[in-house]
Parts: structure tokens; C-alpha cells; sequence
């Protein structure tokens, strides 16, 4: 493989897992304000963050490349209203975005054909990240100060199912 698209890809793992990391940390704020619909919400997240990493990490071993595992930063302590913390989701699966489409040209400039395949995955991936963290803004817009609606929001959200 191409050293610079293994590096990429590399980081790329790094990025998911630092994702993964977040989440969960939004995931125990959400449980220690009560909030266990918005909790599982982000612990799914989390979830899928993981499987991220391990896509990128199976794609690197099956190509002959060599994985390396990155130091990941520690995710914030503190969290604000459960809209400002969606809204810091979405601000992130934007930036991911942005990473995942530098990747992708890269593997093009590199005729790295195989991972330019794998990452159209996430690609699309992406779209469905950013398109359910912004419904979740929109939502919790909606609920304003309402906290029935927050409560209605909440128990909804306990009800993803992946
Ligand atoms: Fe891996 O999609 Fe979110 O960060």
C-alpha cells in the first residue's frame, strides 16, 4: 500500500476512535442527568464509531498495509443543554466528513483503487451521520424549553434500534 495512504488511514482510525470517545462521554453525561433515551442514542453512536475504526483497521491488514494506533485526545468533562451537545455532534460528523473526503482524494491522486472502493462506504456513511445528527437539532429546536417535549424527545430516542 501506499505509505501516505496507509498513514491517512491510520489517522483516519484514530479520528473514529477519538469519535467513539466522545460519544461515550456524551453518552455518560446524558445517563447522569436522567436523560437514558439520549444516553443509548450516544451509546449506539459510540458503538458505530468502533465499527468505523475496524473497517479502516480490517481494510489496512487485508491490503498488506501496517496498522498503527494513535494516542486519542480525552473528550470535554463538561457538557451544556442536551441541544448544544447535538449540535457539537453535528459540528463533529462535519469535520469527519471533511476528513473522509481528503482521504478519498487522496486514494484517487494515489490510484489507491481498493481503498477509494472502501471509503465510498463511508462516503455515504457520512451523509447518514450528518443527516441524523441535524434531524436530532431539529427536534430539540422544536422542544424549545419545553421539558415535555425534551421528556417525549428523550424516550424516542431510547428507541433507536442501531
Ligand atoms: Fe464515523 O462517522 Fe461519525 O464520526
Amino acid at each position: 500500500m501506499d505509505k501516505q495512504v496507509v498513514g491517512a488511514l491510520n489517522q483516519q482510525i484514530a479520528s473514529e476512535l477519538h469519535s467513539a470517545y466522545l460519544y461515550l462521554a456524551m453518552s455518560a453525561h446524558f445517563s447522569e442527568q436522567n436523560l437514558d433515551g439520549f444516553a443509548h442514542w450516544m451509546k449506539l453512536q459510540a458503538d458505530e464509531e468502533v465499527e468505523h475504526a475496524m473497517k479502516l483497521y480490517a481494510h489496512i491488514l487485508h491490503n498488506g498495509g501496517h496498522v498503527e494506533l494513535k494516542a486519542l485526545d480525552a473528550p470535554p468533562k463538561k457538557f451544556g443543554s442536551p441541544l448544544s451537545i447535538f449540535e457539537a455532534a453535528l459540528a463533529h460528523e462535519k469535520k469527519i466528513t471533511g476528513m473522509i473526503h481528503d482521504l478519498f482524494e487522496l486514494a484517487r491522486e494515489k490510484d489507491a483503487y481498493a481503498t477509494e472502493l472502501e471509503l465510498q462506504w463511508f462516503v455515504n456513511e457520512q451523509v447518514e451521520e450528518e443527516d441524523s445528527a441535524s434531524r436530532a437539532v431539529e427536534q430539540l429546536k422544536l422542544a424549545g424549553d419545553s421539558t415535555a417535549a425534551l421528556m417525549m424527545l428523550d424516550h424516542r430516542f431510547g428507541e433507536r434500534g442501531e
